[in-house]
């Protein structure tokens, strides 16, 4: 009873305390896209969870307001993109209110003023941005550093370099692949906080206030709930309370882990529970899709000897059309292309899930290679056995699954083995839009610890092993068929 009661006023409290302070919510969860490494914003700590800023600061506001949110951390430009396409409802990334920005975005009250600033290894001479010339400067896609940097570079006659992700600009200044980076102020510094051996040698340029997001014109009570939120966290000083906790306190990214991850066995050790979960969505894209391309891949190589000719003419269409889009292009076309089409026409979101568009593009271009891979098999039977069946009055859907069919699915299967191995590396290109699956796995790994060299050994491995597996299960298959 006492538990009730208690509930009750858990329930009634907030209602009643915030009641004035508090906006409708029209959507039972909203989808909140972010950065994958943004420290102090948003990054991953060593239980593989996103904390941050950012990350406390949503969570908190979703609280304080009564309203659902689910969180997904594709990297900054894919967060952006996410939600012009309707993927998502809001995004909240360390994301500073620029002008060019205003025009696609609402943006709520700001959170904080961050500059933009060049980073440099401890031991670099670079000391202004003259000494820049001839050099290459890594930056982030889509962010207003990068705008920053464009808009500069015939001043100073540097290179850029664009990065999708955080981790892998910083890796590739800590190995010398770039000579500078330019990025958020607080997050440079953090890095240097946190034994990064980096320095900022010039003073930053301010690049905006930094607040949430929505696409312009859609959830307009998400804006009003985050601001009623974050007026009454900083009323209450719990919004004082996120901001020390990440930067006087200086929460770490290994804050909750004693495990050493500077070692192969200590990486496996933290992160096999994650690194299976990546694997098993790598597995299941792999054979779901390639099930799917049979299907497709064998009609249309059907199509393609086919007496008719408007069947011969339709397969090519197909085969060249997919075979000449590169399968990333592919992707990211299902991914964010598509809905962006439809909402432009009926006016109305319509988001695809990311392992369903990612399941889509693989099926259809490996589809168009098992279409060749067929027609190559049929084709390879002499057509001396289909004249001579016809001639003695047997129908060509009977010649075809009696006397062609058998014959060419041997010549078939080494080459439909190959195109699964090729569909299961394909994998990895359809990551680019946000999927978890096990390479993306590693690199949110790696943005954590940068532990790179480790980790793609293990990733490479991870590969290496299931497709070993999986090629010699196949070869087994085939032998049997034989
Ligand atoms: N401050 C960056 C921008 O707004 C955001 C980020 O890199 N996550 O462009």
């Amino acid at each position: 009873m006492k538990k009730k009661i208690l509930a009750c006023l858990l329930i009634l409290f907030p209602i009643f305390s915030l009641g004035i302070a508090k906006a409708d919510t029209v959507k039972s969860k909203y989808i909140i896209a972010s950065d994958s490494s943004f420290a102090p914003f948003v990054f991953q700590n060593s239980s593989n969870e996103y904390t941050g800023i950012d990350m406390d600061l949503i969570k908190a506001i979703a609280k304080d307001q009564g309203f659902e949110i689910e969180i997904t951390n594709p990297g900054f430009d894919a967060a952006i993109s996410a939600v012009q396409a309707g993927q998502a409802d809001g995004i909240i990334a360390g994301m500073s209110v620029t002008d060019a920005r205003k025009a696609t975005f609402d943006f709520s009250d700001s959170y904080y003023t961050a500059n933009t600033i060049l980073g440099v290894k401890e031991s670099s001479t670079i000391a202004s941005y003259e000494d820049l010339k001839d050099k290459t400067v890594g930056v982030k896609n889509g962010t207003a550093s990068q705008t920053f940097l464009t808009e500069n570079q015939s001043k100073y006659g540097y290179k850029i370099k664009t990065f999708a992700d955080g981790a892998s600009m910083y890796d590739s200044l800590n190995t010398g692949a770039i000579d500078a980076v330019m990025d958020d102020e607080p997050v440079l510094k953090y890095s240097i906080s946190q034994g990064q051996k980096l320095k900022t040698p010039i003073a930053g340029t301010p690049i905006g206030e930094t607040a949430f997001a929505v696409k312009k014109g859609s959830n307009p009570e998400l804006i009003q709930m985050f601001n009623k939120g974050l007026a009454n966290l900083k009323a209450n000083g719990e919004f004082q309370k996120i901001l020390d906790k990440y930067l006087a306190s200086g929460e770490t990214t290994a804050s909750t882990s004693t495990v050493d991850e500077t070692t192969i066995w200590g990486l496996l050790q933290n992160n096999y529970k994650q690194l299976l979960s990546g694997l098993g969505i790598t597995l299941a894209l792999a054979l779901i899709s390639f099930a799917i391309a049979i299907v497709i891949g064998i009609i249309f190589g059907m199509f393609s000897v086919s007496p008719y000719k408007s069947l011969r003419v339709i397969s090519e269409i197909f085969v060249d059309v997919i075979r000449g889009i590169p399968l990333m292009i592919l992707a990211a076309f299902i991914f964010w292309g598509i809905p962006n089409f439809i909402e432009s026409i009926t006016g109305q979101q319509s988001p695809i899930n990311d392992f369903v568009a990612g399941t889509i593009a693989l099926s259809l271009n490996a589809a168009a290679y098992i279409a060749e891979i067929v027609r190559g098999g049929i084709q390879a039977v002499p057509v001396g056995q289909m004249e001579a069946s016809r001639s003695l009055g047997i129908s060509y859907g009977k010649t075809m699954r009696k006397i062609i069919l058998p014959q060419a699915t041997k010549l078939m299967l080494p080459n439909f083995v190959n195109q699964f191995v090729i569909a299961l590396k394909d994998t990895t290109i359809v990551s680019a839009i946000g999927l978890v699956e096990l390479f993306q796995t590693g690199k949110i790994i790696i943005a954590r610890n940068y532990q790179s060299f480790k980790m793609y050994a293990i990733l490479a491995i991870f590969y290496l092993v299931i497709i070993t597996l999986l090629t010699r299960l196949a070869k087994r298959l085939e032998k049997r068929i034989r």
